[in-house]
């Protein structure tokens, strides 16, 4: 039966120092939902006996058969201490890493979270995970060491022994949080140092200051602070050491206080004289921790579970003078019993909800540096926003709920929910009154029926439509609600960080782009106040507020909503009908002023992809609509329609990828839907010439087998110079190229991947300046001193990735042309064109006075379009190209090219090529002519129409009667360029050695040593590495760190499931793109060769294979035939 009624709720919301928002983090399965029955229980939601099986806040289907947690859920509980009362918003999160999406969800509503570690398992990936976005989110952790029923019954150990286990565990849960911190403040440091002049007085740093801090700050988990609690939640129990400090501080007399510092720790009692000493591992005495603690538990579980000794366990039940009902005391099953006494004698959730009211912050005590965190991203600073803005703080701090104060809620995602579950829809159990009325008229109805029985039928049927009056309201209500389209309904999951929420009341949604400043302007010219009470999608692209009426508040418990109708400041709450205006997550707020919230911190990135379609071609509209839900249901999956049409949704993997389908097939879309099989991404590149075959032999450098098949094939092409470097003309010989192909250094790849953001930065202002465009939501005319600082400490590092990487890349930095695909991506286009010298990218690191135009030569645009092109899509397998160098070594455009004829007189004819660089150099000189005189860059403006007809040009022609023709043919130029740069990025990749490149999953799995063998069995059989196997210290556990290739793990957790019966799990998340070291076009050609590999070695080349299977899904060309040497057939059945 539930303890407490809604109306109790109410009144302690509007208390903000005694409500929680709390979270319960953890790696997958250490026992956070089991934790939370046990809280649910204490509320009487759930019985204490039904607590850890039932996994109440599991409510989906799929949860409770697959037995792990998908989404975040909330439940409000009431917590009674002393005379005190408190109300606790507990949210309860996912573990797998497929879900970290949804823990970032559940983070930034609280306050506080409870993190969970197993105590055989230990500190897992995870783990670092959770502990990490507590970090980031500013919210307190307190740490439940679970599951330590484990020790005594699995792992058997002797109570010395789980002490020694439990030190360590504790021990490498504060390296995490230390090994954060020190992160962090080196990157204040490193931040704070070149602008703040104080700190370039402080040379010598003072760990001591900052370690205090983080003393002060509670981040260090001890039992003697308070902050860790022992426990076993599936059976029930656990503790702090202060709940034994009380009990033995009484029993023998010794200080409460003084016990709290010494029962954990290397302390001991000196039983003559009654003292606590110091040194008991060196003195070889029992801890205090171990004498008295966990001697007693491990009594009762010996008594209780062991030797199922009757009279032992009711003498200790007597000891602790519990009251254990007979039912429980007499129950078969052992466990049963044990869970009575011990949830009796050290009830969990008196212990974690007692500790979360102590240790963990109410929403009075959120911290400044967490709302400005909250209110202002990094790259910018709070004190540079509107005042008004920075005026709302106070009222964060103040989490006040009166009439004055403006309202502030943040959606964090948005969970669907059925129709027929919401409050409204439901069937309420009847009040006193309302009984009392039904009872009435059942007592009119029977008294007319016994008089009808006396006056005739007739009277019957008059007197039916009054007595179903009841019903045919309901029937009314459910054909309402069918005139709606779909039976999902949105509700957002949301807190209110300041002001009151209110039924009725109208509120501003901010999008991600809105600015404070431009809103307040715009609000101040349009006097009326509100503006634009406007629909997400009727925005235009430079709105970025809607206006939203709250309809539906509601309190979330679990598997319920309650309606309310005012949600004050401070409390975690769920918001109806706002899905027209959030699609994943937003702020809403009654004034402007207030910016919209950072962005979450996902900590994965979708990777998985699939292409869907209906089964019968005509659901195709119900797919495209379950699509919009499904996107708006998830914080993390991506749904996109590819170029070809195809409906893809990319997934963190493929737990995440099954629940999007069932989601998709029984909730959202309700159709049957076939999935292909996983798209998995690969990348292009290419490599230095090897100097050993495939099968170890050297390649000598005459040696036609040193080539491949494929670069075989350009060997009579005029257009290749030299293997990577190639010469191409456009069809109307106006234009010519020169290009080279060369692998990257592997460190600048990766740093250029790292550090993607910066570019994106650098590329929106150039493209800024480009189109002279003053975009103050991106950087507007100029950069912000610390981002100038971040790309100059870029360039920097790249020139020194260069450097180490040998000389010949020595200034390319310099001549950064651009960066793709998509502007951003890991592959450079250098300029080493003679006498073009372009504005270098890095012109915006120069003072803002000569940073004023962007100097490029005409159809500079197409050739980056062609080198964008080229590198989206490589000639492999029209995948991503990674880490490959084009150098534009000479590009050549203008009318000689064409009146020579000849293309091999104008190649080789040094004349003709001093010519056109001539016709060059003098555009170059009016085109900086035009420059001086306007102060603006004609180039520029070609760029943005690059099919106008260019002046220069047009001048550069002697004959008039030539221009019309002339312009015309250079109508077509920049889509000749662009074609012909891409053909020669290509060309001089694939006169290279290409390779593969594979995207990495890396592993971590937890195994015995019993299963070890098997384990490295299926890892190696899927092209697996492992990288670590070391046994975890004190425990039979082995932690085994592996990669295998993404394409590769489809069913590989499951596999090692079965192999391992079920012993070992892992957790894939991507860690890296990894080149397949063999040569896709690599075949066989010494008589050696061929008998090893036979003819096609299609056996062995996994580059070949993986290659063709992509070609193959994209309807490309593939090079393979199907059938060779076939053999006759036979029949098996033989005729008789
Ligand atoms: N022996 C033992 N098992 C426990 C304990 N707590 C939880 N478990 C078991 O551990 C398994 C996982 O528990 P859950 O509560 O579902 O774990 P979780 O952290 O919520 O898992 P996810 O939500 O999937 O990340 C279940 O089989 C529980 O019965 C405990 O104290 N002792
Ligand atoms: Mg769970």
């Amino acid at each position: 039966m539930r303890l407490t009624d809604l109306e109790k709720i109410k009144e302690l919301q509007k208390k903000p120092s005694h409500v929680r928002n709390i979270c319960i983090l953890a790696h997958v399965d250490h026992g956070k939902t089991t934790l939370a029955d046990a809280l649910v229980a204490s509320n009487g939601i759930i019985s204490q006996r039904m607590a850890g099986k039932l996994r109440y806040l599991d409510s989906r289907e799929d949860e409770q058969i697959r037995g792990i947690t998908m989404k975040s859920s909330a439940i409000s509980l009431h917590y009674q201490a002393g005379s005190d009362e408190y109300l606790m918003n507990l949210i309860d999160s996912p573990g797998h890493v497929d879900f970290s999406s949804e823990v970032s969800t559940a983070v930034r509503l609280c306050d506080g979270a409870i993190v969970v570690v197993d105590v055989v398992e230990g500190v897992c990936p995870q783990t670092h995970a959770v502990l990490r976005q507590a970090w980031l989110e500013n919210i307190k952790p307190i740490l439940v060491l679970n599951k330590l029923d484990r020790l005594i019954l699995e792992l058997k150990m002797e109570p010395a022994e789980a002490f020694n286990h439990l030190q360590q565990i504790l021990t490498e849960v504060n390296l995490v949080t230390s090994e954060l911190f020190t992160a962090d403040i080196m990157s204040m440091q490193t931040t704070d140092s070149p602008s703040n002049p104080s700190s370039e007085q402080k040379q010598t740093y003072d760990w001591t200051e900052d370690a205090d801090e983080f003393e002060h700050k509670n981040m260090y988990f001890s039992p003697e602070l308070g902050n860790v609690l022992f426990a076993a939640a599936y059976d029930g129990w656990g503790f702090s050491i202060d709940q034994f400090a009380e009990i033995y501080g009484k029993k023998l007399g010794m200080n409460e206080a003084g016990l709290r510092q010494t029962l954990w720790g290397d302390f001991f009692l000196n039983s003559k004289t009654k003292r606590i000493m110091k040194g008991a591992q060196c003195k070889g005495k029992k801890p205090l921790f171990v004498q008295f603690i966990l001697e007693s538990i491990w009594a009762v579980y010996d008594a209780v579970m062991v030797r199922r000794d009757k009279e032992m366990t009711e003498k200790i039940v007597k000891s602790l003078d519990l009251k254990i009902t007979a039912r429980d005391s007499r129950h078969n099953d052992a466990r049963i019993q044990l869970q009575a006494l011990m949830g009796k004698w050290l009830p969990v959730s008196n212990a974690v909800l007692g500790k979360v009211v102590e240790k963990l912050p109410s929403p009075l005590d959120i911290e400044e540096e967490k709302v400005e965190k909250l209110m202002c991203n990094k790259a910018r600073r709070f004190d540079s926003m509107p005042k008004q803005t920075q005026d709302l703080k106070k009222d964060f701090l103040s989490c006040k709920d009166s009439e004055d104060i403006p309202v502030i809620v943040f959606v964090s995602k948005m969970f669907p929910v059925d129709r027929a579950l919401l409050p409204k829809n439901k069937q309420r159990p009847l009040t006193e009154e309302e009984l009392q009325r039904r009872r009435e008229i059942a007592r009119l109805r029977h008294a007319e029926r016994m008089t009808g029985k006396t006056t005739g039928e007739s009277n019957e049927q008059s007197s039916a439509p009054s007595s179903s009056e009841g019903e045919t309201k309901v029937v009314v209500e459910s054909s309402e609600d069918k005139k709606d389209d779909t039976d999902q309904v949105f509700v957002a999951f949301a807190r209110v960080f300041s002001g009151c929420v209110r039924k009725g009341q109208k509120l501003y949604v901010l999008g991600p782009k809105h600015d404070p400043a431009i809103a307040l302007n715009k609000i101040s010219e349009e006097s009326n106040g509100m503006y634009g009470a406007k629909r997400l999608e009727d925005l235009t692209g430079d709105e970025h507020v809607t206006v939203v009426t709250v309809t539906d508040l509601y309190l979330f418990m679990g598997r319920e909503l309650e309606a309310l109708d005012c949600v004050p400041a401070g409390n975690v709450l769920g918001i109806g009908g706002l899905e027209d205006h959030i699609l994943k997550s937003g702020t809403l707020s009654s004034t402007v002023a207030c910016p919209s919230f950072t962005d979450l911190y996902f900590d994965v990135s979708p990777i998985l992809r699939v292409a869907l379609e209906p089964v019968h071609a005509g659901d195709m509209p119900k797919l495209v609509a379950g699509l919009k839900l499904l996107n708006q249901a998830d914080p993390c999956v991506q749904v996109l329609v590819q170029e070809t049409g195809e409906h893809v949704i990319i997934t963190a993997g493929e737990v995440h990828l099954r629940r999007c389908l069932d989601d998709l097939i029984e909730r959202y879309a309700k159709i049957e839907i076939s999935a292909s099989s996983p798209i998995v991404p690969f990348r292009e590149t290419i490599v230095r010439p090897p100097t050993i075959d495939m099968v170890n032999e050297s390649i000598q450098e005459q040696n036609p087998v040193g080539k491949n098949e494929k670069q075989r094939e350009f060997d009579d092409d005029e257009e290749v110079l030299e293997p990577g470097l190639v010469r191409i003309f456009t069809p109307s010989r106006y234009c010519m190229v020169q290009i080279r192909a060369v692998p990257l250094p592997h460190e600048v790849t990766n740093y250029l991947e790292e550090n993607a953001f910066l570019i994106k930065t650098l590329d929106q202002y150039i493209s800024a300046k480009i189109s002279k465009r003053n975009k103050s939501d991106i950087i507007g005319s100029s950069l912000k001193q610390s981002t100038k600082e971040a790309i100059k400490e870029f360039k920097d590092n790249l020139e020194k990735l260069f450097l180490e990487a040998g000389k010949q890349w020595k200034g390319c930095v310099d001549s950064i042309w651009a960066f793709g695909p998509k502007r951003v991506g890991p592959n450079l286009l250098l300029n080493k064109v003679d006498g073009y010298n372009r504005t270098s990218m890095w012109g915006c690191l120069r003072d803002d006075k000569t940073d004023v135009t962007v100097v490029a030569r005409d159809y500079d645009y197409s050739v980056v379009s062609g080198f964008q092109l080229a590198t989206l899509t490589g000639p492999l397998c029209d995948e991503p190209m990674r880490g490959v160098c084009f150098i534009m070594e000479k590009w050549e455009i203008g009318p000689q090219v064409i009146g020579n004829g000849d293309v091999e007189n104008i190649c080789e004819n040094t004349l003709v090529t001093k010519q056109i660089t001539n016709v060059d150099e003098q555009m170059h000189v009016q085109l900086s002519k035009l420059n001086l005189e306007n102060n603006v860059s004609i180039a520029t403006d070609s760029l943005v129409n690059e099919n106008r007809p260019c002046p220069e040009i047009s001048e550069a022609s002697t004959s008039g009667g030539d221009k019309e023709k002339r312009t015309d043919m250079k109508g077509h130029v920049s889509g000749q360029l662009i074609s012909i740069v891409k053909e020669g990025c290509l060309k001089s990749f694939q006169t290279q050695p290409q390779r593969i490149m594979a995207a990495m999953y890396k592993c971590n799995i937890q195994a015995t040593a019993d299963v070890l063998g098997k384990l490295f069995g299926v890892i190696g059989k899927r092209n697996g590495r492992v990288l670590q196997d070391e046994m975890r210290e004190g425990s039979q556990i082995f932690n085994i760190v592996a990669v295998i290739p993404v394409v590769e793990s489809f069913g590989f957790s499951e596999d090692i499931r079965k192999k391992t019966s079920g012993l070992a799990s892992p957790q894939l998340v991507f860690s890296h793109w990894e080149t397949i070291d063999v040569d896709p076009f690599w075949v066989p050609t010494t008589e050696e060769e061929i008998m090893h590999y036979g003819e096609k070695a299609d056996c062995e080349n996994r580059a070949r294979l993986y290659m063709n299977n992509v070609r193959e899904r994209k309807g490309l060309k593939v090079d393979k035939k199907i059938i060779e040497h076939a053999e006759k057939q036979r029949t098996l059945t033989r005729n008789k």
